[in-house]
């Protein structure tokens, strides 16, 4: 643990100093696409994140360039308006006509995305996503932070034990269209249902914030008011749980909180007595996975991967390098790439990670 998180700091303090050159539109010109393989010099790197004023899309896009940068290629990043498919839709259809060699997609919506991913392939353009994955045949890989059933149950288990085992709760989640909210929404659904020891826990509510801060306050009011009754929020999004963090500690509420959060932004809430709101919650490193979407889109590009289940690639010094493309459950064809299990943040260790990401 002591080894991953120097490590982990060491590729804090990098990523601290490019974020400066890394805010919102382009950071480099157009690529080209005639290059010889395994030269990413005269390549053009795009991703696109959800969404601006996000630090956690912030810390993806850097871990992303970070490692375009250094391979020599050109990294392009783009920070849609909001939170939806249409703002996606423009910002993709412009990288396509700018002629770049690949992009790298965190999703807004599954379905709605899937004919200019598909204008992209057709283009010549490699498409992976991360984060938060779009239809499974317009892209050749999804680079997952976790298993989605192992989010689902950690979220319900945690839910579960700050309930006490029974009781109401509600989730607050970012985008009613998010592929990864909904599915780990689903997951933490499909567990509570197949397992009895669950029973006694009541869902009253799905809330969506869109991932941005003034929605998600004013929903988490719009909770406690509905629902006297609530004993916790699960917001399984670093916008929502930072929002309701504030609003619970500050009204000194007694419903508690848990989910998945930016230890930075989540440190002065996480505690387990009554003065704070959030006794624990999880979360990945988002650095790490932008690092991931970048190693996955040079190897697409160069051709070392095609996105078939069991293609391997090298990710630098990553911690799980060589990675492997795995199947989907539940769609044997398509890939993905797992980056790790979801990672516990409590009283123990959070001023530690708040000083990472
Ligand atoms: C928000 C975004 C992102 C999600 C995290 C947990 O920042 O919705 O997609 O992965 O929360």
């Amino acid at each position: 643990m002591k080894k991953k998180l120097f490590s982990a700091l060491l590729c804090a303090t990098m990523v601290v100093g490019l974020l400066a050159g890394c805010g919102g539109g382009s950071s480099s010109s157009q690529g080209g696409g005639e290059a010889a393989g395994g030269d990413s010099s005269a390549r053009t790197y795009a991703i696109v994140t959800k969404s601006a004023g996000n630090p956690y899309n912030e810390r993806e896009a850097a871990g992303f360039k970070e490692v375009i940068e250094a391979a020599g290629g050109n990294c392009v990043v783009q920070n849609p308006e909001s939170a939806t498919a249409d703002a996606q839709i423009s910002v993709i259809q412009s990288l396509i006509s700018q002629g770049v060699d690949s992009i790298a997609i965190a999703a807004n919506d599954s379905n709605a995305l899937a004919s200019v991913c598909q204008e992209a392939l057709d283009a010549g353009i490699k498409v992976v996503t991360l984060d938060s994955d779009v239809n499974t045949a317009v892209r050749a890989s999804f680079c997952n932070q976790a298993g989605v059933q192992e989010v689902g149950q950690a979220l319900i288990d945690a839910v579960y034990d700050i309930c006490g085992g029974e009781g109401q709760y509600a989730i607050l989640s970012a985008t009613s269209q998010a592929t990864n909210q909904n599915a780990w929404i689903d997951a933490m659904k499909s567990v509570q249902e197949s397992d009895e020891k669950y029973s006694k826990l009541e869902l009253v509510e799905v809330a969506y914030g869109d991932d941005e801060p003034q929605k998600s306050t004013d929903q988490t009011q719009a909770l406690l008011t509905n629902y006297p009754e609530l004993k916790c929020i699960c917001a399984p999004t670093t916008v929502g749980i930072a929002a309701a963090a504030k609003v619970l500690q500050d009204q000194k509420s007694s419903v508690k909180l848990t989910g998945l959060g930016l230890p930075s932004e989540m440190k002065e809430y996480i505690g387990a007595d009554d003065a704070h709101s959030c006794p624990y919650m999880f979360l990945w490193n988002p650095i790490d996975l932008g690092k991931l979407a970048a190693y996955a889109s040079i190897a697409l590009v160069d051709g070392t991967i095609t996105g078939a289940v069991g293609d391997t690639f090298e990710a630098g010094d990553m911690e799980n390098s060589p990675y492997t493309l795995s199947a989907v459950a539940g769609d044997e064809s398509a890939s993905e790439i797992i980056l790790g299990p979801p990672f516990k943040f409590d009283p123990d260790n959070i001023e530690e990670w708040a000083a990472v990401y």
